[in-house]
Parts: structure tokens; sequence; C-alpha cells
């Protein structure tokens, strides 16, 4: 369904293309107190590609890192990169030298490009590195003097992209995997146009009038697609944020009036108390929940509170972004929807057959971005018989939609029953006093393992038996009695990743 020409280059076409094509004038980019046409932008892009071939040598092929929060030079950066026919890797700007050292030598990197506000930690990993041979700043706020940018000032506007061809890796998508051993996701100058033709045009309908807004790191590929690359192709803008806390989504909405947000559940739970408290956020017409499962509850207060869609979907950087979603009109609470247009999407058993409607397997999927990783034995564990097993577990219902029920490692088996760690925490968040929380499996000698609750109460409410007493009593009285979590501990934060995603496996760790 989606074809491309033999050569490509997926950054021309995000910039000079969509001057060509008369849009020079939209604004495509906000952050940092600026506002940069398209023009702009692919003048900017280009005269960054040209330094970084003329004065660091860059060659198609090369690994270049780039490290930076969420901002306009990151974006320029990432373009320019591309264009000049590099492998871009992404890197979270909280990563230490130790996690940087790790892609670096996976990747063998030898040419960082970073924001000159964070390269300590950059410029230690490449004192020891073998690989990292040049840190090269770019300034995020593009108010202060930094090589990069100095350098690419004396360039021209005009730059010749490199002929890349569709299916040459354009982008190295990194994910920490259940161990810490980081792994790299290949992808292709395609794939980066395809999952905007195929999500981004099929279920959000984007246009040129649409502002973009969200949380996700752009070193995240949910945060690159949501915030970059779908704006990009359609000629919309996109605000970037470096600190995306919900205030400050909240502010960006109103100001700009975005219309589409990407961030994941809890944030859309603070954005609706901010509503109660007069935040206006009546310019959204699409709330884009990933990266945790949208409980029910969020995604019924959501519809009710705003008259506007929310719409959960699963992606992973394997795949690059989300290839089973809800869509406007037909969104389902509880259910993940079915499969973007041109990935498939089963329920399979431990022989990869696939399970009836209704009952519980593995979820397995095929599409145009699937999984390719760098040099890694894992390849045959993720991709078997051509289908890629993502770790979750899925249902399907009779009308064709996937329902989540948990990641492969978050079902818990308690006195022979199955119980879906995430549904126990979505009947905890339908209760008044309950902010955040996680389930784990805790090991018990009479039942295998029990349900532990960790629980983050709302600001005033007692943490004491009769809170626990209360909490237990409602997942009782919401879902199977057995499901409710015999242990219930209150804690003042939950361990998440950069991304904001909950890491149970710590909390497994600590008991
Ligand atoms: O669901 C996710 O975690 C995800 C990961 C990578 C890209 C996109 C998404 C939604």
């Amino acid at each position: 369904e989606f074809q491309y020409p033999e050569y490509l280059n997926a950054a021309v076409e995000l910039t000079d293309r969509m001057v060509e094509r008369g849009l020079g004038d939209n604004i495509a980019l906000i952050g940092n107190g600026r506002r940069r046409t398209y023009k702009e932008l692919t003048d900017w892009s280009n005269r960054l590609a040209h330094a970084l071939v003329e004065n660091y040598g860059v060659k198609p092929g090369n690994r270049v890192l780039i490290r930076s929060g969420n901002n306009p030079a990151l974006v320029a950066a990432w373009l320019a990169a591309t264009k000049a026919g590099a492998v871009v890797v992404n890197t979270m700007p909280m990563l230490r030298a130790g996690e940087l050292a790790k892609i670096v030598d996976k990747a063998e990197i030898s040419l960082a490009l970073c924001d000159s506000r964070i390269a300590d930690e950059l410029i230690a990993c490449a004192k020891t590195s073998k690989f990292l041979k040049q840190v090269v700043s770019f300034d995020g706020t593009q108010n202060h003097d930094a090589e990069l940018d100095r350098i690419a000032l004396g360039k021209s506007v005009k730059f010749d992209a490199v002929k890349t061809g569709r299916d040459d890796v354009a982008l190295l998508g990194f994910t920490s995997g259940t161990t810490g051993e980081p792994k790299a996701t290949m992808h292709f100058h395609r794939d980066i146009l395809m999952i905007a033709d195929g999500y981004a045009r099929e279920v959000l309908k984007v246009t040129p009038e649409d502002v973009f807004v969200g949380s996700p790191p752009l070193a995240f590929t949910f945060g690159l697609g949501g915030l970059a690359i779908f704006p990009l192709r359609f000629g919309a803008a996109a605000t970037l944020l470096e600190n995306a806390s919900p205030p400050n989504m909240i502010q960006i909405i109103e100001t700009y009036k975005a219309t589409i947000c990407f961030t994941a559940p809890t944030a859309y739970r603070a954005m609706m108390a901010a509503m109660d408290k007069g935040a206006d956020l009546s310019s959204l017409r699409i709330a884009v929940s990933a990266g945790e499962t949208l409980p029910a509850p969020v995604f019924e207060q959501w519809t009710t509170k705003t008259g506007k869609p929310i719409l959960d979907g699963i992606g992973s950087t394997e795949m690059l972004h989300i290839f089973i979603t809800n869509r406007m009109g037909e969104a389902r609470p509880g259910a993940t929807g079915k499969p973007v247009t041109g990935y498939v999407a089963k329920v399979v058993d431990e022989k990869m057959n696939e399970v009836p409607r209704g009952e519980i397997g593995r979820l397995a999927v095929r599409g145009p971005t699937g999984c390719r990783y760098l040099a890694d034995k894992r390849q045959t564990a993720y991709v078997r018989d051509g289908w890629n097993l993502t770790g979750d577990t899925f249902v399907q219902d009779e009308d064709g939609y996937f329902h989540f029920v948990a990641r492969a490692d978050d079902m818990i088996v308690s006195a022979g029953y199955n119980i879906a760690g995430p549904e126990v925490e979505a009947a905890l968040l339908s209760h008044p006093d309950v902010a955040e929380c996680a389930v784990i499996g805790k090991r018990d000698e009479e039942r295998g393992e029990v349900v532990a609750a960790y629980i983050v109460l709302k600001a005033n409410v007692v943490a004491d038996d009769v809170c626990r007493k209360r909490l237990q009593d409602h997942v009782k009285a919401t879902i199977a009695p057995y499901k409710y979590p015999r242990a219930v501990n209150f804690v003042e934060a939950l361990p998440k990743t950069q991304t904001g995603k909950i890491q149970r496996f710590r909390l497994r760790e600590q008991v």
C-alpha cells in the first residue's frame, strides 16, 4: 500500500519538499520562545548538514549520536544528519556517562552532537570511549554561541542531500530491554514516512492547521513520531517543551491552541484535575494516549469532561510507532483498538497458533516497520516466523478489538488464578484517593504469589490501615474479589523510566 521511490531521503521530504509544495511560510516548530517556519527549518538544517559533512567529515552510513531535550535545535540537528546520510541515534538527556557508553559501544559512534547545557556526561563518556572521538556542541536555546551553530552560520542554505535508498537505515532506536542491556532497532528512511502516511494520516487525519503538543522525549520513537515526523509530514506545527509537565503542556495548549496531544494516562489525569481549576483544553481535537495502557476510567472521564476522543494505542521502539489503535468514532473504553492500516495482529499461544477470540495469549504483529535489531541475538526471540512478539498479552474480542491484558511478565499467578496486574491497577485508579499505582506479584508460601500494590495517594489522604482497607474493599467491589491486593504499600513516588513508564521490575527487585 505504501509505495516510495527507490531513492528517498526522509529529512528532505519533511523540509525542502514542504517548501516546494508551497508550505514554506507555515510554522513548523515552536520552542524556547521562537517560531520557525518550514523555510527557516529547511535552511537551518541545510546549513547544519554542510557543517557536518565539510567540517566533521560525516559520510553516508556513519552513526551520529544526538543528545538534547525536546527543542527545535534537536529537530534541526536530526534532519541535518539525516540529509547527510548519517544514521541518527537520539538519546535521552538524562542518561549518564555509563549508559551513554553502552549506546556508543553498541553503535560504534565516533561523532556526537550535544546541547551545550548537558554536555558533561557525554564528555565524560568520550574520555574513556574507544569509539567516541568528537563531541560537538550546539545551543538548544539558540541564544548563545556554540561551535556547530557558529560554523553552520557561514554555510549555504542549499544542500544536495545524500541520495539514500528507501531501505537505507536512517535511525537507530535504542530500547533498554528488561535486563538493562540496550538493544538498537534499525529503521529505514521509508519507515519514517510510513508511520506518518499510515497512522497519522489514517487515524489522526492531520492537516496543516494542526498544532501538536506532548511529553514524550524525541529520543523515544513515540516522541519523534508524535512531535516531529507527524507534524512535519503534513505541514502542521509542533510545539516542543524541554520540561513537558502537565502544567507546561496546558500552558502551551492554551497559548497556541494545540489540537493534538501525545502523552501518557497519568498526564491526562493531571490535566483533567487542572480543568476543574479552570484550565482550557477546548482547542484539543484528539488526545493520543500510549506508553502505558489507558485505564477505562480515564477514557470515560476524558470523553465526558472534554467531549473529545482519547485514543489509546500500542507501539514499540521495535515497530517504530503505534501499530494498534482506537479510532475516532469507534473508540471503546478498555480496548486498545484494531491494527493500523498496513499491520496485521493476532493473539497466539506458545506454539504461535492463533487462540480463539476471547482467550488470552501473546500479541503477534507484522507490518512494514517490523523489528530489525542491530547485531543482537535477541532478534530470534522478538521475531518468530515473521511475526513480532512484543512481550504483551492480549485478548481479541468478537468484534476484532484487541484488549491489553498485561505485559507477559506482569501476569500474577495467585492460588491458581491468573491475575493481570494492570486490571487491578485500573480498579485502584478508579478510587478517588489514588493518584498513581503499580501492581506486581509478590512471592508467597501459601498462594505462590500474592497481588502487591504500590500506591501514591492524592494530597491530604491519610495513609493508614483504614485507607488500606477502603482501597482493598473498593477493588473487591470493582473486579473479581480474588484479585484484590493483599499487600498494599503506600509510597511517595513510583520508579519510572525517562519516558515515564512505570518500572515494575524495580518493585519486583525490591521484594
Ligand atoms: O507504546 C509505546 O510504548 C510506544 C513505543 C514506541 C513508539 C510508540 C509507542 C506508542
